[in-house]
């Protein structure tokens, strides 16, 4: 297997509004963050002060060779109360659009990346119909102002994760623990995905249209044991496969794999014995990225290109992320090598910032931010990853 990436392969980093931006105290993760006995651990504040210093991380992604700038615009910001619409917002989402241009990078933009206005959540949220019904108007209103500069659009990121953790874990907004409500809730974001594939698709400008799913490599163990597989099965047909068999119909599948997750035939099994586990609870798994690049492909039939939407590693240690990194784009060459479309990698983050429930706890980032003076610093893997991207390569190890 060669060490080089197909011509044209795409180079990414990514961020999400509320946890760069800072302020976005008029969306349902900010009432969560300050609500009675909230699972978070701290609030997002003024988070990377990303809204007002997006063209200094723009210039600077696009310095260490990044192709791509994935990043999401808040919902909430534009449609402050229902119907209401906010120029100024849609101006700056369009400014930061246009400075990834200015800069050669291509803007990859997340219409709904795990928040939504306030009065969204007290009309219902996602367990309430009339969500689709309000993201679909919010989308036509956002694409009509943005859709000549977007490169790539991720209509709904991990809508799954969206609805376990919202619906079954009760640790991300509505916090409610309920079979029935997380069936819904699934229903009517599998249902907004895809009524508003064909609303970006419409443009204006072109641009490959498709979700983000977070994808865990789920492994029985033992490997033979029929309850163990069971339970594996159970998890992909729950949280994935709806989403897969739906991707079919889009321009590209977006992959967010981190680890892996272990079940025996009684149920979850934690971390194995002596291999590490990160600040997010998980083990450290680089081999993940391949395995559900594969099933990803498989389930699909194929037919979808897969695009790395996120990939990385919260850590302390930046050797241990380049480690992570070499091993999981190993990965991602041996699925090219073995035919699979994969078109492109984006590193989750350019920015240590605000990492849901967990605070600020989890270092995600290339880019470290000390947020009291809001000064960026580039990592070591910074410069690693920006050298693999501009060789297209992983040969740069020599
Ligand atoms: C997710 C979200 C990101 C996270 C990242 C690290 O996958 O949960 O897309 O917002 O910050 O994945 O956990």
């Amino acid at each position: 297997m060669g060490t080089d990436f197909p011509e044209g392969f795409r180079w990414g980093t990514a961020t999400a509004a509320h946890q760069v931006e800072g302020g976005n105290w008029n969306n349902d993760w900010w009432a969560w963050e300050h609500a009675e006995g909230t699972p978070c651990a701290e609030p997002s504040g003024d988070a990377c002060d990303h809204w007002h210093r997006f063209e200094q991380d723009i210039s600077l992604l696009a310095a260490l060779g990044f192709d791509d700038y994935r990043f999401s615009i808040e919902w909430s910001r534009i449609e402050p109360e229902p119907g209401e619409i906010s120029l100024a917002a849609l101006d700056h989402y369009r400014r930061v659009c246009a400075a990834c241009l200015a800069h050669g990078v291509r803007p990859v933009v997340t219409f709904h990346h795990f928040t939504s206005p306030r009065w969204v959540a007290q009309a219902g949220g996602w367990h309430d119909a009339s969500t689709v019904e309000h993201f679909v108007r919010f989308a036509e209103r956002a694409v009509a102002h943005l859709g000549d500069l977007i490169g790539a659009a991720c209509t709904i990121n991990e809508p799954n994760v969206v609805a376990f953790v919202g619906y079954q874990l009760g640790v991300f907004p509505p916090g409610i623990v309920s079979d029935e409500l997380f069936r819904v809730a699934t229903d009517n974001l599998l249902a907004a995905h895809e009524r508003v594939v064909p609303v970006l698709r419409s443009g204006p400008g072109e641009f490959p249209v498709g979700l983000t799913l977070s994808m865990t490599d789920y492994q029985p163990h033992p490997g033979d044991d029929p309850a163990a597989v069971a339970r594996c099965e159970e998890a992909r047909a729950t949280l994935e496969d709806p989403y897969l068999e739906l991707a079919a119909g889009d321009d590209f599948l977006g992959v967010q794999t981190y680890s892996r997750m272990r079940f025996g035939p009684e149920g979850a099994l934690g971390p194995e014995d002596d291999v590490p586990v990160l600040p997010m609870g998980y083990e450290y798994y680089p081999d993940s990225l391949e395995a559900c690049l594969r099933r990803a492909w498989a389930v699909t039939g194929g037919q979808v290109p897969l695009v790395v939407t996120e990939n990385g590693i919260g850590t302390d240690d930046d050797t241990q992320r380049i480690d992570y990194l070499r091993t999981a784009l190993g990965g991602v060459l041996a699925c090219l090598a073995d035919g699979l479309d994969v078109r492109g990698y984006t590193y989750w983050s350019l920015l240590d910032n605000f990492e849901w429930a967990f605070g600020y706890r989890p270092r995600f980032g290339i880019v470290a931010v000390d947020r009291a003076t809001q000064r960026r610093t580039v990592k070591p893997s910074a410069e690693w990853l920006g050298a693999v991207a501009l060789a297209n390569s992983l040969a740069v190890d020599g």
